[in-house]
Formats: C-alpha cells, sequence, structure tokens
C-alpha cells in the first residue's frame, strides 16, 4: 500500500475490516520483534510494555530517519530561505502517535499490533509526555512545527533539552505538590545526539580590544565557557516529504573533569565545573506569564540564542553563501522575548567575526529577526536588571547599550526635549533592560497572537512604538493543529466527518466548512452525540480508577482546564458551582441537567493564591461528591498533572470548554480553540481569540457573558469598580463568598480561604478584585443558565456543535503558519 491509500485507511477506519497491506504489515511483525531481540534480549512473551513502545519507535524511526536524510539533502541542494523559530519552550507531548499518523501507518501499525497480540493503546502510554514548555507558548511552538512541516515549508525550532520538563503534579490532601520530571531517564528514541557539532558559548570575563594587521577586533578574556551540543529530533508532517529539525541544545562542561584536581585525590572538586555548566540545560522554569528574574534563567537564554545563532550562521557559511545576503537565506522568529538576546548576538557574530561595521550588522539584524508578544499582562514583561546583564554577557551588553543609544538619539529627533517619552521607550531606562523594547527596535515585525490582543498592544502597551513604525505591527491569530487534536485525539469524530465532508480537510482544515451542511442532518447529530457519550464513558472510567469518583456519562462535562492563573478565573468558575449547590441545597427539585465540573491545572511552584485555588476546588470536591442531597446533579473532579496526553483525552469528552478570562487578558487562548475542534460549546468571556470565534460561529452558538476588554480598562482607569457593594447588594453572591470563610468547606480550618475572600472583596495591596470575579459573577450564572436549558434540547445543542467544529479550521495552526508566511517569513513552499 503506498502512503496514499495507508492515509485513507487510517481516515475511514473502524469501517469494516480496514484494507490494509499485508506485506506491510508483515515487515512492521518483523521489524517489532527483531527489534526486540536486538535491543533486550527479548521475545514479545517476555517484553515489557516500555520494552514494545520502544521497540516500536525504533521500528518506526527506521522510516522517519530515512525521509529525514532525503529531506535534508533536498534542504542543503536547494539553499533555500529557512525559518529558525526560537523558543525557550516546545511543548512536544508524545512522539509516537503523532509519527505514526503522519507517516500514514496508523492502519498496518494496528494490524500489526492485533496479530501480535500488543495493546497498542498500553504502548502508547508508555511514552512519557516531552513536557519541554509551561503551556500555552510552548504547545503553539509545537503546533507549529507540525504545520509548517505539513505545508512543506523549512522551519525549524531550536531551543534547550532539559533534562526535567514542567513538574509532575501530586495532590497530597487537596493541596499540590510538585515532582521532578526526569522524562529522559529512559532514553529518547527520537533524538539525534551530535556531539561532533558543539558550539561554544562564554560568560562573564571581559572585553578586550586588540589590534590586528591594523584593524580592531574584540575578544573575551578570562570568561568562563560551555559547550552546548545540538540534539535533533524529526519533525514530521503529515504526508509530507519535508522533515524538519528541532534542534534541542543541552550543556556540557568543555573539559568532563579537571584532571589536576582528580590526581590530588580531589573527586568532587575536579567535577564541579562540569556541575555548573550541566546546570543550565537542567530544569524548565515553572513559571507561565511570569517571568522568573534569576541569573540562571538568563543564561539559560543567552546559551541556547548564542548556540542557535552560532549553528545558523555555520550552516549559513557552510552552504557558501555570501553574508550580505544572511537576511535574505534567513528569518529567525522569537517567540516572545526569552530568546531576545539572538539580536546581539546576531550583532556580535557579524561584527566580531565576520567583521562588518555597526551599520551593515544593524541592518542585516534588523531585516532578519521577528517577534511575537504572548502577553499583555505588566508583570510578565522581560526586564533584566543592567548590573546582571553587564557581568554575565559584558560583549552582548556593549551591544545592548549601543543600540540603546542610537534607538534614543534617533527618538530624540522625533520627540526633542520629551525626556519622559524616551525613557518609556528605552531598551535600558532606570538600570533595567527592556527586552520587549529591545525586540521591537530589532526586529522587522511584530505580531500579537490575536486581534483584540494585537490591537491591546497598538493602543496601550506598546503605543508609543507603534506611533514610531506602525507598518511593523500585525495582527496574527493563533491556531493549534488539527490533526493532533482531532484526528488523532478523536478518530470516531474525524471519521465521522470524513463519511460527510471527504479527507480533505486533514490538510485544508478551510474544508471543515462543508460539515455544516449537516448541521441539520439529525442521523450526523445522532452519531456525534453517541461518539461524544462514547468518548465521555471512556474518561468516566479513567476518572473512576484513578479517582474512585462516580461520574455520569449522560451529565454535562463542563470542563476548565489550563495553567492555574487568577486572570483565567477558575475562582468565578468555583464560585458557580457553589452557587448550583445552594440552588439544589434550598430546593431539592431545582431544575437541572446534571453537571460533571472537571478541572485540570497545575500551578507555579511560589504562586500561593493558584495553589490555594486547587485546595479550594479539592475541599468544594469533597463536599459535593459526598453529599446525598445533590443526588449526583453535581460532580467536582480534579485531574492531576493536567498535560498534553491528558489534554487529548479530556477534549474530545467536552460538552462545555470554560473560557472565561477577565476580558482584555488572555492573549488569546488556544484550549478554546481545541474545544471548538471537537464540538465542545464555549461558555467564555469577549477575550483574546474567543472573539474571532464568536464572529466565525455566530453569536448564538457561543456563550458569551461578561465585561468588554474596554469596560475592565476604563474601571482600571477611572478606579471606580466596587466589588463589596455588590457582594453587600447580591444575596447569592455574599452567601457564596461566606462559605469561603465560614467552615462551610473546611469545617476544620475555616480560615483556609480567608486569603481568597479578602483578596476579593478587600484587595491585598492594590484594588480589591483585580480581575471582576464578583462583577461577572450574575452574568456568568445567567449564560450557565442558557446553556443548561439549551443542553436539554437535542436538536439545538448538537446543531451548535456541528456548527462549532465546521468554523473551528480558522483555527488550525495551517491556517496560522500561512499568514506568518504571507505577512512575515516569505518562505518557499515544497509541496509534494
Ligand atoms: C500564552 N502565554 C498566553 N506564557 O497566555 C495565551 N510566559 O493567551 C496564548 O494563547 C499563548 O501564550 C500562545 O500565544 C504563555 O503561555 C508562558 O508560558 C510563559 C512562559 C515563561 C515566561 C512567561
Amino acid at each position: 500500500m503506498d502512503t496514499k491509500e495507508a492515509k485513507k485507511a487510517v481516515a475511514t477506519k473502524e469501517k469494516e475490516v480496514p484494507q490494509v497491506d499485508r506485506v506491510l504489515v508483515n515487515q512492521i511483525k518483523e521489524n517489532v520483534e527483531m527489534k526486540l531481540q536486538t535491543l533486550y534480549a527479548r521475545t514479545l512473551k517476555t517484553a515489557s510494555d516500555g520494552q514494545i513502545y520502544k521497540a516500536m519507535s525504533m521500528a518506526l524511526r527506521d522510516r522517519v530517519m530515512e525521509k529525514w536524510a532525503y529531506s535534508k539533502e533536498q534542504e542543503n541542494e536547494t539553499n533555500g530561505r529557512q525559518l529558525y523559530y526560537l523558543s525557550m519552550e516546545f511543548l512536544m507531548g508524545r512522539l509516537f502517535g503523532n509519527n505514526l499518523m503522519n507517516l500514514g501507518l496508523e492502519a498496518p501499525v494496528m494490524q500489526a499490533c492485533q496479530e501480535l497480540g500488543i495493546d497498542l493503546e498500553k504502548v502508547r502510554n508508555s511514552e512519557p509526555d516531552a513536557g519541554l514548555g509551561n503551556g500555552g507558548l510552548g504547545r503553539l511552538a509545537a503546533c507549529f512545527l507540525d504545520s509548517l512541516a505539513t505545508l512543506g515549508m523549512e522551519g525549524h525550532g531550536n531551543g534547550i533539552r532539559y533534562e526535567y520538563g514542567l513538574f509532575k503534579q501530586k495532590i497530597v490532601n487537596g493541596f499540590q505538590v510538585e515532582v521532578p520530571d526526569p522524562w529522559l531517564e529512559d532514553g529518547n528514541v527520537w533524538e539525534v545526539a551530535k556531539p561532533e557539532e558543539p558550539e561554544i558559548i562564554c560568560f562573564g570575563g571581559k572585553v578586550e580590544r586588540k589590534i590586528k594587521n591594523g584593524k580592531e577586533y574584540v575578544m573575551l578574556e578570562d570568561a568562563q565557557c560551555v559547550k552546548a551540543i545540538p540534539y535533533d529530533v524529526p519533525v514530521l508532517g503529515y504526508d509530507s516529504e519535508v522533515v524538519n529539525t528541532l534542534r534541542l541544545w543541552g550543556a556540557r562542561a568543555l573539559k568532563p573533569m579537571d584532571m589536576g584536581l582528580f590526581g590530588q585525590g580531589r573527586y568532587v572538586d575536579s567535577l564541579a565545573e562540569k556541575e555548573l555548566a550541566e546546570v543550565i540545560s537542567k530544569v524548565l522554569y515553572p513559571e507561565d506569564n511570569h517571568p522568573e528574574g534569576k541569573a540562571l534563567r538568563l543564561k539559560q537564554q543567552y546559551f541556547f540564542v548564542s548556540a542557535s545563532i552560532q549553528s545558523i550562521h555555520r550552516k549559513f557559511k557552510d552552504a557558501g553563501n555570501n553574508i550580505f545576503d544572511f537576511h535574505k537565506k534567513v528569518v529567525v522568529h522569537v517567540n516572545d522575548t526569552h530568546p531576545a538576546l539572538a539580536i546581539p548576538e546576531l550583532m556580535r557574530i557579524l561584527m566580531d567575526k565576520e567583521g562588518l561595521d555597526w551599520e551593515d550588522a544593524w541592518s542585516i539584524t534588523r531585516q532578519t529577526f521577528a517577534y511575537t508578544n504572548h502577553t499583555i499582562l505588566e508583570e510578565a514583561l522581560e526586564r533584566w536588571p543592567e548590573e546582571m546583564l553587564r557581568n554575565l554577557l559584558p560583549r552582548i551588553y556593549e551591544i545592548v547599550y549601543e543600540i540603546n543609544e542610537n534607538f534614543c538619539k534617533d527618538l530624540w529627533k522625533l520627540h526633542p526635549g520629551g525626556w519622559d517619552h524616551i525613557a518609556r521607550m528605552a531598551i535600558i531606562s532606570y538600570g533595567e533592560v527592556h527586552m520587549a523594547r529591545l525586540c521591537i527596535a530589532g526586529s522587522f515585525s511584530v505580531n500579537g497572537v490575536a486581534k483584540l490582543h494585537t490591537d491591546i498592544l497598538k493602543r496601550e502597551v506598546f503605543k508609543d512604538f507603534y506611533q514610531v513604525e506602525p507598518q511593523k505591527f500585525k495582527a496574527i491569530t493563533n491556531g493549534v493543529t488539527h490533526r493532533r487534536f482531532l484526528l488523532k485525539a478523536n478518530p470516531k469524530l474525524a471519521h465521522l466527518i470524513t463519511e460527510h465532508i471527504g479527507d480533505g480537510w486533514i490538510k485544508h482544515p478551510g474544508e471543515l466548512t462543508h460539515f455544516k451542511e449537516q448541521a441539520d442532518n439529525k442521523d450526523v447529530q445522532e452519531r456525534l452525540a453517541a461518539i461524544r457519550h462514547e468518548n465521555k464513558a471512556k474518561l468516566a472510567d479513567h476518572i473512576f480508577h484513578k479517582y474512585a469518583i462516580t461520574v455520569d456519562p449522560d451529565s454535562i462535562f463542563d470542563v476548565h482546564v489550563k495553567r492555574l492563573h487568577e486572570y483565567k478565573r477558575q475562582l468565578l468558575n468555583v464560585m458557580h458551582i457553589m452557587f448550583l449547590y445552594n440552588k439544589v441545597l434550598d430546593n431539592p427539585d431545582f431544575p437541572m441537567h446534571p453537571r460533571t465540573f472537571i478541572f485540570g491545572a497545575k500551578a507555579a511552584p511560589g504562586y500561593h493564591n493558584a495553589k490555594m485555588i486547587i485546595k479550594l476546588i479539592h475541599a468544594l470536591a469533597k463536599k459535593v461528591n459526598n453529599d446525598p442531597r445533590v443526588k449526583d446533579k453535581i460532580k467536582v473532579v480534579f485531574m492531576e498533572n493536567y498535560r498534553v496526553s491528558l489534554a487529548e483525552r479530556i477534549i474530545p469528552a467536552s460538552d462545555v470548554s470554560e473560557q472565561i478570562s477577565t476580558a482584555g487578558k488572555e492573549a488569546s487562548g488556544t484550549g478554546n480553540m481545541k474545544f471548538m475542534l471537537n464540538g465542545a460549546l464555549t461558555i467564555g468571556t469577549l477575550d483574546g481569540a474567543n472573539v474571532e470565534m464568536k464572529e466565525a460561529v455566530g453569536t448564538d452558538n457561543i456563550y458569551i457573558f461578561g465585561l468588554t476588554a474596554e469596560e475592565v480598562s476604563n474601571y482600571y482607569q477611572l478606579g471606580h469598580y466596587r466589588p463589596y457593594e455588590l457582594y453587600q447588594r447580591q444575596p447569592e453572591l455574599r452567601q457564596v463568598l461566606d462559605q469561603l470563610v465560614n467552615g462551610f468547606l473546611e469545617e476544620e480550618h475555616p480560615d483556609m480561604f480567608q486569603g481568597l475572600y479578602n483578596g476579593l472583596l478587600y484587595g491585598h495591596y492594590g484594588m480589591a478584585d483585580p480581575y471582576f470575579l464578583l462583577k461577572d459573577f450574575e452574568p456568568y450564572c445567567q449564560a450557565q443558565t442558557r446553556l443548561g436549558l439549551e443542553y436539554k434540547k437535542p436538536e439545538i445543542w448538537w446543531k451548535k456543535a456541528i456548527l462549532n467544529i465546521s468554523h473551528a479550521g480558522e483555527f488550525s495552526s495551517d491556517r496560522t503558519i500561512r499568514d506568518y508566511n504571507e505577512q512575515v517569513w516569505h518562505l518557499p513552499i515544497y509541496s509534494k
């Protein structure tokens, strides 16, 4: 069977007996058994699930490597324009199933497994998630890689090979406990180490200027240097010949140990340098939307951008290119400001290595970089102490200093005498280096991740910059790979769609709009409902086995999964559950369709309020789930350790998608899109990409409530928000808030949630209820009531669900990547 036919088999599997290629199936069986023997000296009878996973992955890997080799050869021969996507985070999740799907081998592998008696599901679950990211930003980078390869663009990722990914979350007595994630412990089938291609990265030292042959050159003296070793991961596209590379850098000492010290018997000291070097790529910082101002974090940033830029430069030169064409052949995208030092690093290489003068170097640099902003939260905008940069990276500091001088001189011409104005825009200001400002000054393109977000950047956060260079600013709305989050995660729904509109949507998600024609088709509605029910039953099973909580697949699965952050307002969801609970206690016949509220969220380890909200959800779950008076009308489940693979399990089983951030705070959101693709209905605010989802699907097919971003912004500016008055005026709201502190939830520790309560009514330092939970409480409860009523009318509910799926193509990362390419990157497309 050729790959086309194999793919068709994937799309139409479950339909009668899939027609698979016998020869291929036999080959796969043979490959797997052989790998088991040669790798582990095991047979199928004696191998563990983990060993079978490895053997199967190695067998698959052989096919991947062959494709990768040809793709690289092609890339070298063509010497075309390349994209390098620099990101501190790539939240890849599992790769086995995705690679299987992309190679069109799902059906024959399933057949082979069946014949060998291998439980494929178990095998898949043996793979650890590559959790090299915190949340949206890191997962976006992973989705982009998928779409780039599928669309036939040469776009490579560059990041850090953290030895420990994002912590694993354990819940102990309702509290989050963080456990390390040593995901590489059993090796990583998908990486190829290239110790023979290291880059050298230097920290500290002193900048010295020397004259040689009448020319000044710059060098660092007494610096501490480490090696950056590339670990390359192939990135396959779906039905595509282009195989890109995700290059993750690991830190190593220049010398494995100090032989002098070793000879003196000082064994531990002899390893000190190695330890100091390796700590750089040891662990991912677990803060999302809140930068950690530690020197080690700055080291990580420079480590990976310096390695990336040096290797990009090396490859560019090896291809025989002229340095003045650098920006024509290379575009470097910085994913938020974390890789911002790539800008002065390229300047350093162009000047100190290539001998270019400042003007030429700056001109090339500014035409090479593009920057995406992912947040407007003030506290999340990165700034580094000037001193720290000067000490850790003296040459880079000099360059940033010079960039700032020139930048301010230009501003002075525009705003003569405007000291305040210039201080607001300066890259170095009051002893701090402002990374977003460096990115804007050093890039040819700046973009937000949704329309609303970009508007806020232009109007507020980057207003001064927008006035100077409006043409740089672009709105490019995020997207997610519909192949991982629909085709792979929800195969039965994918099959239903394909049955009606063909399988073109897999590569052209815009075609999903054809599914609209089925919106009123009773049969399709019923099948969609049946698929959802089956997915819910599976999740219910999982919940029962893991948490011993019985949940009813006939109840509404109302799902809130994402990082825990006050602006995302998981607490508002909790308040609504408490409101419902009170209703049922007041009136046992309170009319409501039973609901299962599902949460999943990791809190940053140092984020106290976020951790208390996790504890609160558990306290509420304990109370509600064990209260016979609610008669199974309400269940609350917190799913531990939310991550990519769990998202793939939960989202296809969701009826309701909670996207209820304070308007103006969520730059885009991407979970919202994954739910939409799977036909869940959104309850949400007019925030981030929700706004565009509403435009796409129509007001009637999404439950929108609450303050607008403009209203929120007015409240902040005018300072006239009085949550306490709402508390006094609204008895149902008051009851809920009082229950936080009157022992209703935690009899033994009634003051457990006093901090959350105080924050809502009185504020900690700044204003009370800065995320407007009290203001949005009533409209939220009303929207929930509307939603609950509509769930009871299947012909209305499932029509809406079909319309959501039909309009979700716009939120595929394929569309996003095409937009980036048209507006920013201009890469050639190599389609099959
Ligand atoms: C998210 N940002 C946005 N940041 O919050 C979300 N931050 O609205 C958007 O959809 C997504 O980016 C993709 O554009 C993040 O996820 C981080 O994870 C982060 C990590 C380190 C430091 C700061």
